[in-house]
């Protein structure tokens, strides 16, 4: 029996698909933890892999029929432990919160202390935010950012940490425009006797590209997902260097919260892997990180309250309030003329999450799309002036403008994967 296209099967979803291309060739996507897949890993994760079970890890697993799976996980495993530099990782997780609660599950019992960041200062829901199952599970203790540096204070991690004895440390985050000192706090950790986990999600490519220091040496356990910087599909891993901790996390992620691996991202997860060992990757990390300075040069010449007034990696965000507008409104105009953001709390946020005074930019996406630092000083303009002419309460025009700006450029540079 022939079977039938998408097209001809669900001509609805088929054209929502097609929609959703055509939005992301034609939009400058801005937001920080997004990017483009290459062809290669899209194809892997539309593959027939999606139809198998493989509960277990390879050579040991509770379904039959492994032969191609065990040969693929393996292959992801091993490209991992080579671009990170660790002896052991489990490529299962779904994403990036199951991998952060299996290093709960991993080391911690309900009630025990995790010191996070906490979610206003840039820290994840699944540090200890109290609206997250680990929030309300384990007792949170969070750290913040300085006011007056908008950097991580690690006087006062290391204050909270010899008061509160927290058993977990999570360092890293989905906010933080700063190198993490992942000697630091291993230092702290050590000193308290907690376990360090390293979340790594945001800066996962940047660190396997070399630009950004690594936390191997120094985390017991890195979490990351592997669709950020990385330009994986969304996926995760979690990675040690310690045969000790590397079971523990293994019985956490299966049989402690997850059934069968989804193969058809193991698959992909693989291809990524191997296209960020190539010399390519090592250009295109140093590249997202100049990116991000210039544009973030861009905007601060343009008085945009910067936190930290600066980035050192591929994130930067700002502080709306001097610039006369609320961060949702401003995403929402910038989104409208085909600049693609999100709205952010900023540290010491005096408006609610969901109106927050912020947003948060990064630049792994453009950089995918071959942009370097002329287009980022044309996207910086543009912000500009979407962002004057809302507080101004008259932006109709210069959206409209500004949009077909923008899709003369985005037709100028074409995004990996897209047709
Ligand atoms: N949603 C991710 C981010 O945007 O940073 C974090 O989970």
């Amino acid at each position: 029996m022939a079977e039938n296209s998408l097209n001809a099967v669900d001509p609805e979803i088929a054209e929502l698909i097609r929609a959703e291309e055509r939005r992301q060739a034609d939009t400058v996507k801005l937001i920080a933890s997004e990017n483009y897949v290459s062809k290669a890993v899209l194809e892997a994760t539309g593959t027939v892999l999606t139809n198998k079970y493989s509960e277990g890890y390879p050579g040991k697993r509770y379904y039959e029929g492994q032969q191609v799976i065990d040969q693929i996980e393996t292959i992801a495993i091993e490209r991992a432990k080579a671009v990170f530099g660790v002896n052991h990782a489990n490529v299962q997780p779904y994403s990036g919160s199951p991998a952060n609660l299996a290093i709960y599950m991993a080391f911690l019992k309900p009630g025990d202390t995790v010191l996070g960041m906490g979610l206003p200062f840039g820290g994840h829901l699944t540090h200890g935010w109290s609206v997250s199952a680990t929030g309300k599970w384990f007792n949170p203790v969070r750290y913040g950012v300085r006011k007056d540096t908008g950097r991580i204070d690690m006087d006062e991690v290391r204050a909270l940490a010899l008061e509160h004895r927290p058993k977990l440390i999570f360092c890293g985050g989905t906010a933080i425009p700063r190198t993490i000192d992942f000697p630091a706090f291993a230092e702290i950790a050590r000193e308290v006797d907690a376990v360090l986990a390293a979340d790594i999600a945001h800066i996962a490519g940047l660190i396997a590209g070399g630009a950004h220091p690594s936390p191997v040496g120094y985390a017991d356990v890195i979490s990351t997902t592997t669709h950020k910087t990385l330009r994986g599909p969304r996926g995760a891993m979690l990675m040690a260097t310690s045969d000790e901790h590397a079971t523990a996390l293994n019985k956490a992620v299966f049989p402690g919260l997850q059934g069968g691996p989804h193969n058809h991202t193991t698959a992909a997860i693989a291809v990524a892997l191997r296209e960020a060992s190539q010399p390519e990757f090592k250009a295109y990390a140093a590249q997202v990180v100049k990116n991000a300075k210039a544009l973030a040069e861009e905007l601060a010449s343009r008085g945009f309250d910067l936190v930290s007034g600066g980035t050192d990696n591929h994130l930067i965000l700002m502080d709306l309030t001097p610039k006369g507008v609320g961060g949702k409104p401003a995403a929402q105009a910038l989104d409208r003329a085909g600049l693609e953001t999100n709205y952010n709390a900023v540290p010491f946020d005096t408006r609610k999450p969901f109106d927050p005074s912020g947003i948060r930019i990064g630049t792994p996406s453009v950089t995918s799309r071959g942009m370097g630092e002329a287009e980022m000083r044309q996207i910086g303009a543009w912000m500009d002036e979407v962002v004057t002419a809302v507080a101004k309460g008259d932006a109709e025009d210069v959206i409209a403008r500004v949009h077909n700006e923008v899709s003369e450029l985005t037709a100028k540079f074409p995004a990996p994967g897209l047709s």
